[in-house]
C-alpha cells in the first residue's frame, strides 16, 4: 500500500538531505551535486510542503554579492513555481576549517565574533524567506579533550550566543523562534547540550528563553541510547517542541540518518502516535512541520534519492493511519483502561487536599494493603502486543 502525501501533511526536507552527495570520512562523493532549484521541484512533485536549508546549502561560503543575488533569485523563482514554503532556516557553523573548534564556543574570540555575525545575517535571511523557526545545531561546539575547554566559560559563551541571537530577533520584530538541536557526539567527541534534557535545562538559564525551544532529532537521541518519544514528550510538556527532525537510527553507533522508520520502527510508531494523537490524557500538541533530516544512502543513485524522499513521507503516513486505528480500537481503549493509562492523569492529591489531610488519611497508609496493591497486574504486555498488531496491520 502506498499513500501519497499532499502539502496539507506539512512534510519538509532540508536541501542538505536529498542534496547529500555521499561523501563520508572514508570516501569521496558517490553522486553528482544537486542543484537546489531541481531539489525544490523534485520534492514539490513528491507532495512536500516545504524546504529548509543552512545558509551555505544555498549560497556557498565566501560567495560574492553578485553570485549570492543570482542564486537567491533562481531559488525564489523555484519556490514561486512550486508553492513550496521555507518554514525553517539554519546556519552552517561546522563545515569550514574556521569552525573546527566551534562557532559560539571556539577558544578564538575572533572566530566567535565571525560566527555570531554569520548567525545574525542568516536570521535576516530566514525572516526574508518567511521562516518561523531558526534551528541551531552546534555540531562543532564541543571537545575531544576535557582539559582543552573551560566548560563553564563554554556554557557562558553558548548562552551569550543564543541570547544575543534571540534579542536580535526581538529587536527586529521577526516572527521567528530559535530551536536548539541536541546531539551527543559526532563530529566532536562530545558536543555541548548533548540531549533534549541538557538543552531544556540550558534554556531555563537564558534571558530570552521564551523564544528558544527544541528541534529534537530521532537519531540524535537514539545515538545516546535514549527514548526519542520520551524526549519529544518532555519538550512538549515544557512547551518547547518548536520543530522536529525525523529520521531512522539503529542503536548506539554513528549518526545514520536513515529514512524515518528504517531504524527502530516500534519507536517510530509511538513517535507518530504522539505527534498525531497527542497524550492519552490531553496536554500540549505539536502542529509544526514534519521535517525529515535524513541522508539517502550513498549506495544509491538519484533513483534511490527520490525513492527515499518518498519513503519518509509514505512511512509517516502509514504509521499515522496505524496509530489512528490503534487509538480508536475499543479493545485498545479497554486495555489502556485496564493498564491504568487514564488513572495516571488523575492528580495524586484531591483538589484542595493538604499534606496534613494526606497524612491523616489512614486509608492511604495505615490501612493501605501494600501487598494487595502489589499484586495488581498492569497488563502492559497485552497493551503493547495490541500496538504491535496494529503496527503490522493485523487488526
Ligand atoms: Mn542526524
Amino acid at each position: 500500500m502506498t499513500i501519497s502525501p499532499t502539502p496539507e501533511d506539512r512534510f519538509t526536507f532540508g536541501l542538505w538531505t536529498v542534496g547529500w552527495t555521499g561523501s563520508d570520512p572514508f570516501g569521496v562523493p558517490t553522486r553528482e551535486a544537486l542543484d537546489p532549484v531541481e531539489a525544490v521541484h523534485r520534492i514539490g512533485d513528491l507532495g512536500a510542503y516545504g524546504v529548509t536549508f543552512h545558509d551555505n546549502d544555498l549560497v556557498p561560503f565566501g560567495a560574492t554579492v553578485t553570485e549570492r543575488d543570482l542564486i537567491l533569485k533562481n531559488f525564489r523563482s523555484a519556490l514561486a513555481a512550486t508553492g513550496l514554503k521555507v518554514p525553517m532556516v539554519t546556519t552552517n557553523l561546522f563545515s569550514h576549517p574556521v569552525f573546527k573548534d566551534g562557532g559560539f564556543t571556539s577558544n578564538d574570540r575572533s572566530i566567535r565574533r565571525f560566527a555570531l555575525s554569520k548567525v545574525l545575517r542568516t536570521i535576516d535571511s530566514a525572516a526574508e524567506f518567511g521562516a518561523e523557526t531558526f534551528v541551531m545545531w552546534g555540531g562543532r561546539e564541543g571537545s575531544e579533550y576535557d582539559g582543552s575547554k573551560d566548560l563553564s566559560a563554554a556554557l557562558d559563551r553558548m548562552k551569550e550566543g543564543v541570547d544575543t541571537a534571540a534579542a536580535y530577533i526581538k529587536e527586529k520584530g521577526y516572527n521567528l523562534r530559535i530551536a536548539l538541536e541536541p546531539k551527543p557526539n559526532e563530529p566532536r567527541g562530545d558536543i555541548f547540550l548533548p540531549t533534549v534534557g541538557h538543552a531544556l535545562a540550558f534554556i531555563a538559564q537564558l534571558e530570552h528563553g521564551d523564544i528558544v525551544g527544541l528541534n529534537p532529532e530521532t537519531g540524535h537521541e537514539q545515538m545516546a541510547g535514549l527514548n526519542f518519544t520520551h524526549g519529544i514528550a518532555q519538550a512538549l510538556w515544557a512547551g518547547k517542541l518548536f520543530h522536529i527532525d525525523l529520521n531512522g537510527q539503529r542503536g548506539i553507533k554513528y549518526d545514520q540518518d536513515l529514512v524515518f522508520g528504517h531504524g527502530d520502527l516500534t519507536s517510530a510508531f509511538f513517535t507518530v502516535d504522539l505527534l498525531e494523537n497527542g497524550f492519552p490524557n490531553g496536554g500540549a500538541t505539536y502542529d509544526g512541520p514534519r521535517h525529515f533530516d535524513y541522508k539517502p544512502s550513498r549506495t544509491d543513485g538519484y533513483d534511490g534519492v527520490w525513492e527515499s524522499a518518498r519513503a519518509n513521507m509514505s512511512t509517516y503516513l502509514l504509521l499515522k493511519e496505524r496509530a489512528l486505528a490503534f487509538r480508536s480500537d475499543p479493545l485498545v481503549q479497554e486495555a489502556m483502561a485496564t493498564s491504568g493509562v487514564a488513572e495516571l492523569g488523575e492528580p495524586t492529591l484531591a483538589i484542595g487536599e493538604t499534606t496534613a489531610d494526606l497524612l491523616a488519611d489512614t486509608s492511604a497508609f495505615e490501612a493501605f494493603d501494600a501487598d494487595k496493591a502489589g499484586e495488581r497486574s498492569f497488563a502492559f504486555v497485552r497493551l503493547n502486543q495490541l500496538a504491535i498488531e496494529h503496527l503490522l496491520n493485523a487488526r
